[in-house]
Protein backbone atom coordinates (compact mmCIF):
# COMPACT_ATOMS: atom_id res chain seq x y z
CA UNK A 1 0.00 0.00 0.00
CA UNK A 2 2.55 2.26 1.11
CA UNK A 3 4.08 1.88 -2.64
CA UNK A 4 1.07 2.88 -4.66
CA UNK A 5 0.71 5.78 -2.11
CA UNK A 6 3.71 7.10 -3.12
CA UNK A 7 3.22 6.74 -6.88
CA UNK A 8 -0.63 7.44 -7.25
CA UNK A 9 -2.56 10.33 -8.63
CA UNK A 10 -5.77 11.02 -7.80
CA UNK A 11 -7.93 8.71 -9.89
CA UNK A 12 -6.04 6.23 -11.43
CA UNK A 13 -5.20 2.34 -10.73
CA UNK A 14 -2.47 2.72 -7.86
CA UNK A 15 -5.81 5.51 -6.38
CA UNK A 16 -7.92 2.40 -5.78
CA UNK A 17 -5.26 0.13 -5.44
CA UNK A 18 -4.53 2.55 -2.08
CA UNK A 19 -8.48 2.10 -1.22
CA UNK A 20 -8.65 -1.75 -1.91
CA UNK A 21 -5.43 -2.50 0.03
CA UNK A 22 -6.87 -0.62 2.93
CA UNK A 23 -10.10 -2.47 2.75
CA UNK A 24 -8.23 -5.55 2.90
CA UNK A 25 -5.79 -4.32 5.71
CA UNK A 26 -9.12 -3.16 8.32
CA UNK A 27 -10.80 -6.38 7.38
CA UNK A 28 -7.54 -8.21 8.41
CA UNK A 29 -6.82 -6.60 11.14
CA UNK A 30 -9.84 -6.86 12.57
CA UNK A 31 -9.12 -11.00 12.67
CA UNK A 32 -8.31 -12.47 15.69
CA UNK A 33 -6.26 -15.58 14.61
CA UNK A 34 -3.15 -15.77 12.72
CA UNK A 35 -3.35 -16.21 8.70
CA UNK A 36 -0.86 -19.36 7.89
CA UNK A 37 -1.50 -19.98 4.30
CA UNK A 38 -2.86 -18.27 0.85
CA UNK A 39 -6.25 -20.41 1.00
CA UNK A 40 -6.75 -18.59 4.69
CA UNK A 41 -6.06 -15.70 3.20
CA UNK A 42 -8.77 -15.91 0.49
CA UNK A 43 -11.24 -16.49 2.93
CA UNK A 44 -11.10 -12.81 4.42
CA UNK A 45 -13.42 -10.48 3.32
CA UNK A 46 -11.93 -8.30 1.43
CA UNK A 47 -8.86 -10.13 0.44
CA UNK A 48 -9.07 -10.83 -3.29
CA UNK A 49 -6.83 -13.42 -5.31
CA UNK A 50 -4.18 -11.44 -6.01
CA UNK A 51 -3.63 -9.93 -2.76
CA UNK A 52 -3.72 -13.58 -1.33
CA UNK A 53 -1.28 -14.84 -3.03
CA UNK A 54 0.56 -11.90 -1.91
CA UNK A 55 0.40 -12.97 1.58
CA UNK A 56 1.01 -16.31 0.71
CA UNK A 57 4.15 -15.26 -0.54
CA UNK A 58 5.07 -12.99 2.43
CA UNK A 59 4.65 -16.26 4.72
CA UNK A 60 6.60 -18.89 2.51
CA UNK A 61 9.31 -16.28 1.90
CA UNK A 62 8.96 -13.69 3.85
CA UNK A 63 9.00 -10.96 0.73
CA UNK A 64 7.12 -10.22 -2.06
CA UNK A 65 8.81 -10.60 -5.67
CA UNK A 66 6.72 -7.93 -7.59
CA UNK A 67 8.61 -5.45 -5.21
CA UNK A 68 11.88 -6.38 -6.54
CA UNK A 69 10.32 -6.40 -10.63
CA UNK A 70 8.89 -2.72 -9.50
CA UNK A 71 12.27 -1.35 -8.17
CA UNK A 72 10.73 -0.64 -4.74
CA UNK A 73 12.60 1.70 -3.07
CA UNK A 74 12.16 0.76 0.43
CA UNK A 75 14.03 3.76 1.95
CA UNK A 76 12.36 6.38 0.16
CA UNK A 77 8.72 4.41 0.85
CA UNK A 78 9.84 4.28 4.30
CA UNK A 79 10.82 7.96 4.96
CA UNK A 80 7.98 9.28 3.08
CA UNK A 81 5.52 7.22 5.39
CA UNK A 82 6.86 8.73 8.47
CA UNK A 83 6.94 12.09 7.15
CA UNK A 84 3.34 11.80 5.95
CA UNK A 85 3.00 10.64 9.56
CA UNK A 86 3.32 14.51 10.69
CA UNK A 87 -0.31 15.93 10.74
CA UNK A 88 0.08 18.43 7.78
CA UNK A 89 1.82 16.92 5.54
CA UNK A 90 0.56 15.49 2.87
CA UNK A 91 1.85 12.72 0.24
CA UNK A 92 3.68 15.66 -1.95
CA UNK A 93 5.37 17.45 0.38
CA UNK A 94 6.53 14.40 1.75
CA UNK A 95 7.89 12.98 -1.45
CA UNK A 96 9.29 16.82 -2.05
CA UNK A 97 11.51 16.36 1.11
CA UNK A 98 13.17 13.18 0.35
CA UNK A 99 13.79 14.57 -3.07
CA UNK A 100 15.56 17.39 -1.05
CA UNK A 101 17.62 14.94 0.58
CA UNK A 102 15.36 15.08 3.69
CA UNK A 103 15.65 11.62 5.85
CA UNK A 104 14.80 12.02 9.92
CA UNK A 105 12.32 13.93 11.76
CA UNK A 106 15.11 16.22 12.90
CA UNK A 107 16.12 17.09 9.64
CA UNK A 108 12.12 18.22 8.78
CA UNK A 109 12.30 20.26 12.30
CA UNK A 110 15.33 22.37 10.54
CA UNK A 111 13.50 23.32 7.69
CA UNK A 112 12.42 27.16 7.48
CA UNK A 113 9.35 27.48 6.07
CA UNK A 114 7.13 24.98 8.28
CA UNK A 115 3.24 25.49 8.14
CA UNK A 116 1.70 26.22 11.68
CA UNK A 117 0.02 22.89 11.58
CA UNK A 118 3.19 20.87 10.84
CA UNK A 119 4.97 22.70 13.45
CA UNK A 120 2.35 21.63 16.10
CA UNK A 121 2.70 17.96 14.50
CA UNK A 122 6.19 18.24 15.01
CA UNK A 123 5.60 19.15 18.48
CA UNK A 124 3.23 16.46 19.76
CA UNK A 125 4.07 14.03 17.35
CA UNK A 126 5.15 11.09 19.76
CA UNK A 127 1.82 11.98 21.48
CA UNK A 128 -0.05 11.77 18.41
CA UNK A 129 1.16 8.51 17.11
CA UNK A 130 -0.59 6.78 20.43
CA UNK A 131 -3.79 5.32 19.75
CA UNK A 132 -6.42 6.63 22.30
CA UNK A 133 -8.71 4.18 24.44
CA UNK A 134 -12.23 4.34 24.24
CA UNK A 135 -12.24 4.98 28.47
CA UNK A 136 -9.95 8.37 27.79
CA UNK A 137 -11.81 9.27 24.59
CA UNK A 138 -15.35 8.95 26.98
CA UNK A 139 -13.89 11.41 29.56
CA UNK A 140 -12.70 13.76 26.68
CA UNK A 141 -16.30 13.55 25.29
CA UNK A 142 -17.27 14.62 28.69
CA UNK A 143 -14.81 17.45 29.26
CA UNK A 144 -16.51 18.70 25.91
CA UNK A 145 -20.43 18.27 27.00
CA UNK A 146 -19.90 19.50 30.04
CA UNK A 147 -18.73 22.49 28.39
CA UNK A 148 -21.58 22.94 25.59
CA UNK A 149 -24.52 22.23 28.82
CA UNK A 150 -23.04 25.23 30.60
CA UNK A 151 -23.72 27.11 28.19
CA UNK A 152 -26.96 25.33 27.48
CA UNK A 153 -28.45 22.31 28.64
CA UNK A 154 -30.33 21.89 25.48
CA UNK A 155 -26.86 21.65 23.75
CA UNK A 156 -26.25 18.20 22.50
CA UNK A 157 -22.35 16.67 22.08
CA UNK A 158 -22.09 13.48 20.85
CA UNK A 159 -18.19 12.11 20.02
CA UNK A 160 -18.54 9.97 16.53
CA UNK A 161 -16.11 8.77 14.39
CA UNK A 162 -14.35 5.17 15.72
CA UNK A 163 -15.52 5.74 18.91
CA UNK A 164 -19.14 5.59 17.52
CA UNK A 165 -18.20 2.80 15.51
CA UNK A 166 -17.38 0.51 18.64
CA UNK A 167 -13.49 0.75 18.24
CA UNK A 168 -11.59 -0.01 21.08
CA UNK A 169 -9.54 2.77 20.31
CA UNK A 170 -9.17 5.61 18.09
CA UNK A 171 -6.88 7.93 16.47
CA UNK A 172 -8.41 10.92 17.26
CA UNK A 173 -11.91 12.43 18.53
CA UNK A 174 -14.31 14.08 16.46
CA UNK A 175 -17.16 15.36 18.15
CA UNK A 176 -20.29 16.90 16.87
CA UNK A 177 -22.66 19.72 18.64
CA UNK A 178 -25.91 21.12 17.48
CA UNK A 179 -28.62 22.66 19.82
CA UNK A 180 -32.49 21.85 18.87
CA UNK A 181 -33.84 23.54 15.79
CA UNK A 182 -30.90 26.31 15.59
CA UNK A 183 -29.49 26.63 12.33
CA UNK A 184 -28.28 29.81 11.59
CA UNK A 185 -24.94 30.83 11.33
CA UNK A 186 -25.01 33.49 13.73
CA UNK A 187 -25.97 31.35 16.91
CA UNK A 188 -23.82 28.32 15.89
CA UNK A 189 -20.90 30.36 15.65
CA UNK A 190 -21.60 31.57 19.30
CA UNK A 191 -21.95 28.25 20.71
CA UNK A 192 -18.65 27.53 19.16
CA UNK A 193 -17.06 30.58 20.18
CA UNK A 194 -18.24 30.04 24.65
CA UNK A 195 -17.69 26.60 24.19
CA UNK A 196 -13.91 27.27 22.90
CA UNK A 197 -13.47 29.75 25.40
CA UNK A 198 -14.38 27.86 27.73
CA UNK A 199 -11.96 24.92 26.65
CA UNK A 200 -9.13 26.87 26.25
CA UNK A 201 -9.36 28.81 30.12
CA UNK A 202 -9.63 25.60 31.59
CA UNK A 203 -6.59 24.48 30.08
CA UNK A 204 -8.21 21.44 28.07
CA UNK A 205 -7.65 23.25 24.50
CA UNK A 206 -3.00 23.27 24.38
CA UNK A 207 -2.93 24.16 20.60
CA UNK A 208 -5.18 24.88 17.71
CA UNK A 209 -4.16 23.63 14.34
CA UNK A 210 -7.60 25.68 13.01
CA UNK A 211 -10.25 27.91 14.75
CA UNK A 212 -13.02 28.95 12.60
CA UNK A 213 -13.30 32.77 11.72
CA UNK A 214 -16.27 35.37 12.11
CA UNK A 215 -17.79 36.53 8.67
CA UNK A 216 -21.14 39.07 8.62
CA UNK A 217 -22.27 36.98 6.36
CA UNK A 218 -23.48 34.16 8.85
CA UNK A 219 -26.80 35.75 10.32
CA UNK A 220 -28.73 34.04 7.59
CA UNK A 221 -27.50 30.68 6.55
CA UNK A 222 -26.74 27.23 8.16
CA UNK A 223 -23.39 27.13 8.62
CA UNK A 224 -21.30 24.28 9.52
CA UNK A 225 -17.95 25.57 11.95
CA UNK A 226 -14.91 22.52 12.38
CA UNK A 227 -12.18 23.44 15.53
CA UNK A 228 -9.14 21.21 15.21
CA UNK A 229 -6.91 21.33 17.91
CA UNK A 230 -4.80 19.71 20.43
CA UNK A 231 -6.16 18.60 24.21
CA UNK A 232 -5.04 17.08 27.23
CA UNK A 233 -6.96 15.87 30.01
CA UNK A 234 -5.99 17.46 33.40
CA UNK A 235 -3.59 15.64 35.64
CA UNK A 236 -0.26 14.57 35.12
CA UNK A 237 0.92 11.98 32.52
CA UNK A 238 -1.73 13.13 30.58
CA UNK A 239 -1.21 12.37 25.93
CA UNK A 240 -1.54 15.15 24.30
CA UNK A 241 -4.66 14.42 21.62
CA UNK A 242 -5.92 15.59 18.44
CA UNK A 243 -9.75 16.80 18.53
CA UNK A 244 -12.40 17.78 16.43
CA UNK A 245 -15.11 19.69 17.58
CA UNK A 246 -18.07 20.36 15.37
CA UNK A 247 -20.90 22.72 15.91
CA UNK A 248 -23.42 22.23 13.50
CA UNK A 249 -27.16 23.16 12.20
CA UNK A 250 -30.12 21.40 13.72
CA UNK A 251 -31.40 20.50 10.04
CA UNK A 252 -27.68 18.63 9.02
CA UNK A 253 -27.48 17.03 11.93
CA UNK A 254 -28.42 13.28 10.59
CA UNK A 255 -25.85 14.01 7.32
CA UNK A 256 -23.01 15.18 9.65
CA UNK A 257 -23.55 12.28 11.80
CA UNK A 258 -23.04 9.87 9.05
CA UNK A 259 -20.21 11.40 7.61
CA UNK A 260 -18.20 11.67 11.14
CA UNK A 261 -19.17 8.50 11.77
CA UNK A 262 -18.10 6.90 8.58
CA UNK A 263 -15.89 5.11 7.99
CA UNK A 264 -14.74 6.82 5.15
CA UNK A 265 -15.43 3.68 2.86
CA UNK A 266 -18.95 3.24 4.29
CA UNK A 267 -19.63 7.28 3.20
CA UNK A 268 -18.07 6.37 -0.49
CA UNK A 269 -20.83 3.65 -0.70
CA UNK A 270 -23.57 5.32 0.87
CA UNK A 271 -22.50 8.12 -1.85
CA UNK A 272 -22.25 6.44 -4.52
CA UNK A 273 -25.04 4.53 -4.06
CA UNK A 274 -26.98 8.19 -3.91
CA UNK A 275 -25.40 9.24 -6.58
CA UNK A 276 -26.81 5.55 -8.91
CA UNK A 277 -30.48 7.05 -7.77
CA UNK A 278 -29.80 10.44 -9.17
CA UNK A 279 -29.50 11.83 -5.85
CA UNK A 280 -26.22 13.96 -3.57
CA UNK A 281 -24.97 12.79 -0.34
CA UNK A 282 -22.96 15.40 1.63
CA UNK A 283 -23.09 16.27 4.93
CA UNK A 284 -25.02 18.86 4.42
CA UNK A 285 -28.27 16.40 4.08
CA UNK A 286 -29.58 14.29 1.37
CA UNK A 287 -30.54 16.02 -2.31
CA UNK A 288 -32.85 14.57 -4.87
CA UNK A 289 -33.28 15.51 -8.67
CA UNK A 290 -29.50 16.15 -8.99
CA UNK A 291 -28.74 16.13 -12.98
CA UNK A 292 -25.35 14.76 -13.88
CA UNK A 293 -23.49 15.11 -17.06
CA UNK A 294 -20.79 13.85 -18.21
CA UNK A 295 -18.37 11.51 -16.02
CA UNK A 296 -21.10 11.95 -13.31
CA UNK A 297 -20.00 15.54 -13.06
CA UNK A 298 -23.20 17.19 -11.47
CA UNK A 299 -24.86 20.24 -13.18
CA UNK A 300 -27.32 20.83 -10.32
CA UNK A 301 -27.36 21.16 -6.97
CA UNK A 302 -30.21 19.64 -6.67
CA UNK A 303 -33.40 19.43 -3.50
CA UNK A 304 -32.43 19.22 -0.23
CA UNK A 305 -34.96 15.97 1.14
CA UNK A 306 -33.26 14.68 4.43
CA UNK A 307 -30.91 15.45 6.58
CA UNK A 308 -32.05 15.92 10.27
CA UNK A 309 -31.67 12.28 11.48
CA UNK A 310 -29.79 9.67 10.40
CA UNK A 311 -32.63 7.09 9.71
CA UNK A 312 -34.46 9.39 7.89
CA UNK A 313 -31.38 9.36 4.99
CA UNK A 314 -31.39 5.73 5.47
CA UNK A 315 -35.45 5.97 4.56
CA UNK A 316 -35.13 8.15 1.65
CA UNK A 317 -32.47 6.44 0.31
CA UNK A 318 -34.28 2.73 0.61
CA UNK A 319 -31.57 0.96 2.34
CA UNK A 320 -32.28 -0.74 5.74
CA UNK A 321 -30.64 1.25 8.98
CA UNK A 322 -26.90 0.73 9.43
CA UNK A 323 -26.06 0.89 13.62
CA UNK A 324 -22.56 2.58 14.13
CA UNK A 325 -21.21 -0.28 14.76
CA UNK A 326 -22.48 -2.11 11.74
CA UNK A 327 -20.57 0.72 9.80
CA UNK A 328 -17.22 -0.89 8.86
CA UNK A 329 -16.64 -1.36 5.32
N1 LIG B 1 -14.05 10.80 6.69
C1 LIG B 1 -14.29 10.49 5.36
N2 LIG B 1 -13.32 10.65 4.42
C2 LIG B 1 -12.12 11.13 4.77
C3 LIG B 1 -11.84 11.45 6.11
C4 LIG B 1 -12.83 11.28 7.06
O1 LIG B 1 -15.40 10.04 5.03
N3 LIG B 1 -11.19 11.29 3.82
C5 LIG B 1 -15.11 10.59 7.68
C6 LIG B 1 -15.25 9.13 8.03
C7 LIG B 1 -14.46 8.98 9.27
C8 LIG B 1 -14.73 10.29 9.97
O2 LIG B 1 -14.80 11.25 8.90
O3 LIG B 1 -14.89 7.87 10.03
C9 LIG B 1 -13.70 10.66 10.99
O4 LIG B 1 -12.42 10.69 10.38
P1 LIG B 1 -11.16 10.09 11.09
O5 LIG B 1 -10.01 10.28 10.16
O6 LIG B 1 -11.04 10.64 12.46
O7 LIG B 1 -11.45 8.51 11.11
P2 LIG B 1 -11.99 7.52 12.21
O8 LIG B 1 -12.56 8.24 13.37
O9 LIG B 1 -12.90 6.60 11.49
O10 LIG B 1 -10.71 6.69 12.65
P3 LIG B 1 -9.56 7.03 13.71
O11 LIG B 1 -9.73 6.10 14.85
O12 LIG B 1 -8.29 6.74 12.99
O13 LIG B 1 -9.68 8.47 14.11
CA1 LIG C 1 -11.45 9.83 14.59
Amino acid sequence: MDHYETSKVKGSNEHFKVINYRKAITAIRALDYEIKSEEMALKIPRVGKKLAQKIGECISFGRIKKLDHLNWDQEKSKTETLFRSVYGVGSEMATAWYKDGLRTLDDVRALPNLTKNQISGLRFYDDLLLRIPRSEVEQIGKVVEAAAHKLHPEIQSQVTGSYRRGKPDCGDIDIVVARPNIDNGDELFMIMDHILKDLINQGFLVDHLSLPTWEDSYATRPKHFKYMGICKLPGENQIHRHIDILVVPWMHLGAVLIYFTGNDICNRSMRLLASNRGMRLSDKGLFDNVMRGKIRKKVNEGRWVAGRTEREIFDYLKIKYLEPYEREC
